[in-house]
């Protein structure tokens, strides 16, 4: 749970980085349509929801900052009992009023009177440009005092990139669920035909547990399928003899989990999958054992793309002197990706990775990041040695950096091959 505090907190630190004789219009997410009269299950603004904690749409958050003062104006719906009967109670403003500690609420469909009413003086406007860029016209013609604006989104994703120990607190309860869901997915692996099938095992878990959503579209690719780095499709045959990646996390109470792990479907590895397997996993264990405070994420990468193509020579993946290709960077062709990014209330959390002045922000006690090499060799690739085709391989956790160096949120989630074989060869 996040505190009333803490928002307010979060409210404080907001604007102390704006300018005097600024307006900052925050938005709710607006309802999304799926396909026709139909519409995706809500789901709160990241940076609206950081500040305020509120889940409703049609709302709003206002500040306005003078040489005086600070004041803070939220909206909020009206609370219509013939609405409310389709699509549940609103909050309303009289609750709004008790439950935040705004200087005062007013109704959503206040918003633009009261923007023209506050604007008076105002000559800095700052929005979130990704939400609310389209609504904004229509509110230009009160803003005509403005001759700067600003998109709050990048100040605001500079906030959430150090986690407070109630967020660490809701992402280890998010890992924790998808960590059941994960070794769920070893359990029954053997015993299952389609993909779609381990799919729907994973989410039964999440859902089961608390969890409001996955927190990005479920991966659950065998075989060559894992070569498609974002394959959603999930609709082939689970074959005997293969691999499956899975990558799936959990959104619990509006956080983020990310979590690869890739098992035979049977539980039992093959020598050449065993091979690179151990390859991807000492990988994964070493750039996890960097991290600390002050190491740079590009750091990270080099180290990793440094030991893939170390491995993949030596596995007979790649043929040459080391250094040549590493300075081609021939592994690229087989690790296309980084090593991991930021994750919170998003699962790629819209948190920068370089300062104001372009200079890589280091880690730093609280963040959260992941770290996922992968190998991706596919079935058609004659230039790889013939057992290692149609393989891909990516293990991923989550790692909270802390002021002695690092904690693995996902430790407990298992990747060793012993460990995956004896999770299979368990009993649900
Ligand atoms: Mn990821």
């Amino acid at each position: 749970m996040i505190s009333q505090k803490e928002y307010i907190k979060r409210r404080e630190r907001l604007a102390k980085s704006l300018q005097i004789n600024s307006m900052t219009l925050l938005l709710s997410a607006t309802q999304k349509t799926r396909s026709h009269d139909t519409e995706f299950p809500y789901r709160q603004n990241s940076n609206f929801y950081y500040l305020s904690g509120f889940k409703e749409d049609s709302a709003a958050l206002l500040i306005v900052k003078t040489k005086e003062s600070i004041k803070e104006y939220f909206f909020v719906a009206k609370k219509e009992p013939q609405m409310e009967l389709w699509t549940g109670k609103r909050l309303g403003v009289e609750k709004a009023k008790e439950i935040f500690s705004f200087d005062d609420v007013f109704e959503f469909t206040q918003l633009q009177e009261k923007i023209a009413a506050f604007s008076v003086g105002i000559d800095s406007f700052y929005y979130d440009f990704e939400e609310s860029e389209a609504r904004l016209t229509s509110l230009k013609s009160e803003l005509k005092s403005v001759e700067c604006f600003y998109n709050v989104a990048s100040i605001i994703g500079s906030l959430r990139l150090v986690k407070s120990v109630a967020e660490i607190n809701i992402i280890k309860e998010a890992i924790n669920i998808t960590k059941k869901a994960h070794h769920r997915a070893m359990q029954v692996s053997s015993k299952l035909t389609y993909e779609y099938q381990l799919q729907a095992e994973i989410e039964y878990v999440f859902k089961k547990n608390g969890a409001y959503s996955d927190a990005y579209t479920s991966i659950v690719a065998c075989g060559n399928g894992a070569n498609t780095l974002h394959y959603i499709s999930n609709d082939k045959a689970l074959e005997k003899n293969s691999l499956i990646l899975i990558d799936a996390g959990c959104e619990y109470n509006y956080y983020a989990s990310d979590i690869t792990r890739t098992i035979p479907v049977s539980g039992a590895f093959s020598d050449a999958q065993k091979e690179l397997y151990e390859l991807v996993l000492s990988v994964n264990k070493a750039i996890i054992k960097m991290i600390r405070p002050k190491v740079l994420r590009s750091k990270l990468q080099s180290k990793s793309e440094e030991l893939l193509c170390q491995g993949m020579l030596e596995l007979g993946i790649l043929h040459g002197s080391f250094q040549e290709l590493l300075d081609a960077k021939a592994h690229k062709k087989y690790y296309p990706h980084g090593i991991g990014h930021w994750m919170g209330l998003d699962v790629h959390d819209a948190c920068p990775y370089k300062d104001k002045n372009g200079k890589e922000i280091p880690l730093k006690a609280g963040m959260v990041l992941t770290i996922e090499p992968g190998i991706y060799l596919d079935a058609d690739d004659k230039s790889v040695p013939k057992k290692y085709r149609g393989i891909g391989i990516r293990i991923e956790d989550d790692i909270l950096v802390t002021k002695e160096g690092y904690e693995n949120l996902s430790e407990q989630i298992v990747k060793e091959i012993e460990d995956i074989t004896r999770k299979s060869n368990s009993n649900l």
